[in-house]
């Protein structure tokens, strides 16, 4: 059988054609037109002479072109590589040198800054894709023979390859395999009883897993539509909440509902499932939620070298500061510093299962190093795990700040900022933020512990890094705080700035 995974998710919805699977405003694309505008652009993929198993790196906007591109590269073994549209030139120019794609399909602004020469590997063929469905891309795909077969693919064929950033500093490609992608989103449609008549608010980026392959497989597996909409704008899914059945969130997207004075549970009667994941939901937003909204969330927990891993049960208690239980099919367990499984006390959370993923892309020593020796994935992430199988996590083994569901590595900002003038070091924190989650400090040693004028600091860190990543809140020092082993501090840093974004 083929293990495609565009054959199994255009099973599910073969019979259905006419149904919506893309609504957005002014604009419905049934499951029909996506499959038809997903083969239009294989058969640009194709003709651009990406073979299977070539890398297609893409940083556009999300549309429904942007969806039906994924869906070409799984059907012809391409195998997509999605980017934050946030990322800069630098930032950009890392992935195709790493990748080296045969394809990179980018909006037409970047195509023109791309080709200043601001790249140190340029792909063989650049495509445009704007955030209405033009460009270049599109433009081939309108003359271009349908490409309408499906690839016949094996269950560990790559189908993906998702960066996450490392605390080393360094991007890490992770490969997901069509097997990965498929086991994670059979499952989750089931776990989550996706039934017929749901319709899902669709409000996340389509560059990482939660929005890409959580969302996206879930709803086509069940042939479901999507209210489709370009970014979370509280008053358009405010609007549409009506229409909805199922929502999939970050934290962030729940207290900013939440802000809104006049939210209430009239505007959720439709709704089915409020879901999260990707950052911690506090136990206190949990519970505040339910109250103004009338339902519980469905908290779930999840990385990208794993899709999802755990998730509180559909049917059965939904405990506010816990992320459930391992989903079928996926082993989940807490070890001790000797790698022993313990219950109820805190340790490294380790996963193993077919959701797993089956490496990192030219980095075979750092893939060993994040594996037991039984073949659990070391995930860096610190929780406990009840008898029963109920796992809380509680902290985080690596040096990693979640902001809004983005994952931004203090170290990649510290190397960034450790070049800049009058920086003698620099250590990198997250602080509680209301909106975010967190948000980022950045304790700036000088000479003298006076402050630095902040407006070279920002414009030098502009070029190199993603505005997301930008710290938001500036302390200056004459010294760090160090242990023995002369390891900066960081908890001490966190315990002395920690108010950075609540003070007053
Ligand atoms: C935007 N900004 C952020 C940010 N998003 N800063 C920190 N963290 C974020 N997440 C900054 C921008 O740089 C900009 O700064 C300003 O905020 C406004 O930008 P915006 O684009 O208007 O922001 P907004 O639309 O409000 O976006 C916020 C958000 C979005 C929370 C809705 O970030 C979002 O959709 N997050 C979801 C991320 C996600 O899908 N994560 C899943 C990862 S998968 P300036 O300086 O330019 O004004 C994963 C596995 C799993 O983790 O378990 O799911
Ligand atoms: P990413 O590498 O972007 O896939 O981010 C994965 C990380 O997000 C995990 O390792 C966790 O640290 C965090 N995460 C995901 N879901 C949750 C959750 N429900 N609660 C707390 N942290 C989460």
């Amino acid at each position: 059988m083929n293990q495609n995974l565009y054959a199994i998710l255009s099973e599910r919805f073969r019979d259905r054609l006419d149904r919506p699977c893309l609504v957005m405003t002014g604009r419905t694309l049934t499951y029909g037109d996506v499959d038809a505008l997903a083969a239009r652009i294989a058969g640009v993929i194709v003709a651009s002479n990406v073979k299977p198993g070539d890398r297609v790196v893409v940083q556009v906007e999300k549309s429904a072109e942007a969806v039906a591109l994924y869906l070409a590269c799984l059907r012809t073994g391409a195998v997509f590589i999605p980017l934050n549209t946030a990322y800069t030139p630098s930032e950009v120019g890392y992935f195709l040198g790493d990748a080296e794609p045969a394809l990179f399909v980018c909006t037409p602004e970047n195509r023109d800054r791309y080709a200043a020469g601001t790249l140190d590997w340029t792909p063989p063929t650049i495509l445009t894709l704007d955030a209405e469905g033009g460009g270049t891309l599109m433009q081939h795909a309108a003359d271009a023979a349908p490409h309408e077969s499906i690839l016949e693919r094996a269950d560990d064929d790559l189908a993906a390859i998702l960066y996450t950033s490392g605390t080393t500093g360094r991007s890490k490609g992770a490969m997901l395999t069509h097997a990965n992608l498929s086991s994670n989103g059979l499952t989750l449609v089931d776990y989550w009883g996706f039934q017929p008549g749901d319709v899902l608010l669709h409000a996340l980026p389509i560059f990482h897993v939660h929005g890409l392959f959580v969302a996206l497989h879930c709803a086509m597996l069940n042939a479901s539509p999507m209210l489709f909409m370009p970014k979370f704008d509280v008053a358009a899914v405010r609007a549409a909440l009506p229409d909805a059945t199922v929502m999939m969130g970050v934290p962030t997207f729940y207290t900013r509902l939440m802000d809104q004075a006049d939210f209430s549970a009239d505007e959720c009667a439709h709704m089915r499932l409020f879901i999260s994941g990707s950052a911690p939901l506090t136990a206190q937003n949990h519970e505040a939620f339910e109250q103004r909204s009338g339902h519980r969330i469905l908290e779930r927990y999840g990385m990208t070298e794993a899709g999802m891993i755990t998730s509180n049960p559909y049917e059965g208690d939904r405990i506010a500061g816990t992320v459930g239980y391992a989903l079928p099919g996926v082993e989940v367990r807490v070890c001790d510093d000797a790698g022993d499984p313990v219950h109820d006390e805190v340790g490294s959370i380790q996963v193993r299962g077919p959701n797993v993923f089956k490496g990192y892309w030219n980095m075979p020593e750092k893939t060993a190093e994040e594996f037991t020796g039984d073949g659990f994935f070391v995930t860096g992430d610190l929780g406990t795990q009840t008898e029963d199988g109920r796992v809380a996590i509680v902290g985080r083994g690596k040096d990693l700040i979640i902001a809004g569901g983005y994952n931004i590595y203090p170290k990649e900002i510290e190397s960034v900022l450790d070049k800049l003038d009058g920086v003698v070091e620099s250590a990198v924190i997250g602080a509680p933020h209301s909106d975010f989650g967190e948000g980022v400090v950045a304790v700036i040693v000088t000479d003298d512990g006076q402050p630095l004028d902040l407006g070279p600091l920002q414009a030098a860190i502009d070029a190199d890094l993603a505005r997301f990543k930008h710290p938001r809140a500036w302390r200056f020092v004459d010294t760090l705080p160090r242990n023995t082993m002369g390891k900066v501090q960081k908890n001490v840093l966190r315990d002395t700035y920690g108010d950075a974004f609540t003070q007053g």
